[in-house]
């Protein structure tokens, strides 16, 4: 139903987020955007770059007075570092033996990163060519059009959160109930963590592991309320709810592991100590006038949602370029080498649970127009309503 692309290099003059799939008459401003760009961009550990940027949108297409059109959402983010990179990243041709390599070739690869891979796969001599895309630089597109899809789904009573709740060895305590507007609490933490005291310690970690020029990785969790039962489908591999989330994690940068609720712990336990027994909730619309006892399952059950809060963990690596570079090969001359030490963060995982929250609201907002879509707003929400009716009617 939705599909987004996005388009663009860290150093290019631009970024651009194109979502395709939005019904029109969705209350849309630059400022619905641009709030969860601000928040991205923050996070104890970022490099000198995030001084730089202050990332923003132009709208180019799909939005009128305030409102959505149905057609394609674009949206364009300048880089504001683009005028130091103009001559690197010119797409002019260039005469290579008069003019020489050009300035910031890259051929000695970073462990870890897409330098290598990308450059044999593309057949490329500088990993320019690869790692100005490969950048998470391009992470700004996608929060731009999950900030669209959030909007969508705010609109019917769908709220996406995150906060972080591990960094480099350190974990965060997670509260009983989380604060009733997780992001505004975890905002207001350096780190989007709801532990102060682990925070201090996480932030003495960030500074020693910046001492040391390391890098380090975490993991954040995506909490989604107001979720009506039955979005995904049990019936086809490709509509389970939990793979298409899946997917969506593990496309995110550096990210090599995602839960579901329990997720690996499941693995370790009975049945009986994993599996949410039922009772009867009347008025309980959205998860069918039943509750479950826990939320071990995180809010999913055959692939379709339980009208539970959807709970997913995301784990990042640490970043791949470090201050005090690992060993590598010279591409260009096959000798051993240290890797190249570009300019980088410590750490970026407060900013990837923002990321986390663009992707979980791109594939809800997917399902929900799969289950309740329509060409404008008001019939999504009249076919919300429908289905919301037909819940209660069961119960009679
Ligand atoms: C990144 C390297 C750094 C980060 C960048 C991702 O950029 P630069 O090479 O310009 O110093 O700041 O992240 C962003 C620009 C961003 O907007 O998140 C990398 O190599 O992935």
């Amino acid at each position: 139903m939705l599909r987004f692309t996005t388009a663009g290099e860290s150093h290019g003059p631009a970024l651009v987020s194109i979502l395709e799939g939005m019904p029109a008459g969705v209350p849309l401003l630059a400022a619905d955007v641009d709030t969860d760009l601000a928040r991205r961009q923050q996070g104890y550990g970022r490099g000198r770059r995030m001084q730089i940027e202050t990332d923003h949108i132009e709208w180019l297409s799909g939005v009128r007075a305030g409102e959505t059109l149905g057609s394609p959402v674009a949206m364009l983010i300048r880089n504001s570092d683009w005028k130091n990179w103009i001559d690197i990243m010119d797409p002019a041709p260039r005469d290579g033996d008069a003019d020489g390599p050009r300035k910031r070739h890259v051929t000695r690869v970073r462990p870890g990163h897409a330098d290598l891979t990308g450059l044999l796969k593309y057949d490329r001599s500088d990993a320019r060519d690869i790692l100005e895309r490969a950048s998470a630089r391009e992470t700004t597109a996608r929060v731009a059009a999950g900030a669209v899809c959030r909007v969508l789904l705010r609109e019917v009573g769908i709220r996406v959160g995150s906060h972080l709740v591990h960094l480099g060895g350190v974990d965060a305590a997670r509260p009983v109930a989380l604060p009733d507007d997780l992001n505004a609490a975890a905002d207001a933490s350096p780190l989007r963590t709801l532990d102060a005291d682990a925070e201090a310690v996480m932030m003495a970690r960030i500074d020693a592991a910046k001492k040391e020029g390391n890098t380090l990785g975490g993991i954040c969790e995506v909490v989604v309320t107001g979720l009506p039962v039955g979005l995904g489908s049990h019936v086809s591999w490709d509509r389970r709810l939990d793979g298409r989330l899946g997917q969506a994690m593990l496309s995110i940068p550096a990210v090599k592991g995602v839960e579901i609720g329990l997720g690996f712990e499941t693995a370790r336990r009975t049945g009986a100590e994993v599996h949410d027994e039922i009772e009867a909730a009347p008025g309980s619309t959205r998860t069918g006038h039943v509750r479950r006892r826990s939320n071990r399952a995180g809010g999913t059950e055959g692939g379709m949602t339980t009208g539970e809060p959807l709970v997913i963990r995301v784990a990042m690596k640490p970043i791949s370029t470090l201050m005090r570079p690992l060993a590598t090969v010279d591409t260009a001359t096959g000798e051993h080498a240290v890797a190249v030490a570009e300019r980088s963060d410590v750490t970026a995982v407060p900013a990837m649970g923002v990321i986390a929250e663009a992707m979980a609201a791109f594939v809800l907002a997917d399902a929900l127009l799969e289950k309740c879509g329509g060409d404008s707003m008001a019939e999504v929400r009249r076919n919300l309503e429908g289905y919301l009716a037909r819940l209660d009617e069961r119960v009679g």
